[in-house]
């Protein structure tokens, strides 16, 4: 069914595909994300990953006012009302829009919510080559909804045959985990314990540092602020005696 909604992704796919995708930290941890959060396949991974490029070359800070004079956003290049969700979302649950975890988790919202339809056009592809085409083609017709053909080129084609010929044969061999970490675990060895506090604690006063969209400083940033202090420092040392839970 055609809906004001499926007007509302992204409206112009003009960005062409860079000489050589490199293999990004971004790239990673989406694929990482898609796989042990989203459960889905290698096969699907490849082809969101394939639309992930087209849309916004995995930078979760693109963004630009698309032809319906809304911004499109993100990863995925939200724009309208689904632009003005994430955004919300994000706030809701203590994310920087610009963050890729906090996109992604909304993208896991939309999947099981108002998209359902079209993660069901890409979880069950097979886990192959041909399957990462299927992916990329679907993707694009079903969760992008970006125009089929622009500037004479097939874009759910093009983006299935990226999927297929460049991420599966780079990506479906990767060896993923989680980059979601359990709160307070930032060494990730299982225990939220003294050394995880010690290590924050060194973060808070510029001894030692993580990066933004590392699974690490989301699991030192246990209070949420999207800053990691002496604050989480002293209730990850409280978890690791029993006195706080995370
Ligand atoms: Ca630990
Ligand atoms: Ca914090």
């Amino acid at each position: 069914m055609i809906s004001i909604v499926m007007f509302c992704v992204m409206l112009v796919s003009a960005l062409p595909f860079p000489a050589a995708a490199a293999e990004t930290d971004n790239v990673r941890y989406i694929y990482s994300f898609l796989i042990t959060e989203l459960g889905v396949n290698r096969a699907a991974a490849c082809g969101i990953l394939a639309n992930i490029e087209a849309e916004s070359n995995f930078d979760p800070t693109s963004g630009w006012i698309d032809i319906n004079g809304y911004e499109s956003f993100g990863i995925c290049q939200w724009n309208g009302s689904r632009n003005r969700a994430l955004r919300q979302y994000c706030s809701e649950n203590g994310y920087d829009a610009e963050s890729l975890l906090g996109q992604l988790e909304y993208l896991k919202t939309e999947l099981t919510g108002a998209e359902k339809y079209a993660f069901g056009k890409i979880r069950d592809v097979p886990d192959t080559a041909y399957g990462a085409y299927l992916a990329g083609c679907n993707w694009a017709q079903y969760f992008e909804r970006c125009a089929h053909y622009f500037r004479g080129v097939d874009q759910y084609a093009e983006r299935g045959v990226r999927a297929q010929n460049f991420y599966w044969p780079h990506y479906s061999d990767l060896t993923v985990s989680s980059p979601v970490a359990a709160a307070g675990d930032v060494n990730r060895d299982g225990y939220v314990g003294a050394d995880d506090a010690r290590f924050v604690l060194r973060c808070s006063v510029g001894a030692e540092s993580l990066k933004k969209e590392s699974a690490a400083y989301r699991a030192a940033d246990v209070n949420r602020d999207s800053f990691v202090g002496a604050d989480d420092a002293r209730l990850i040392l409280r978890a690791s005696i029993s006195l706080e839970t995370l």
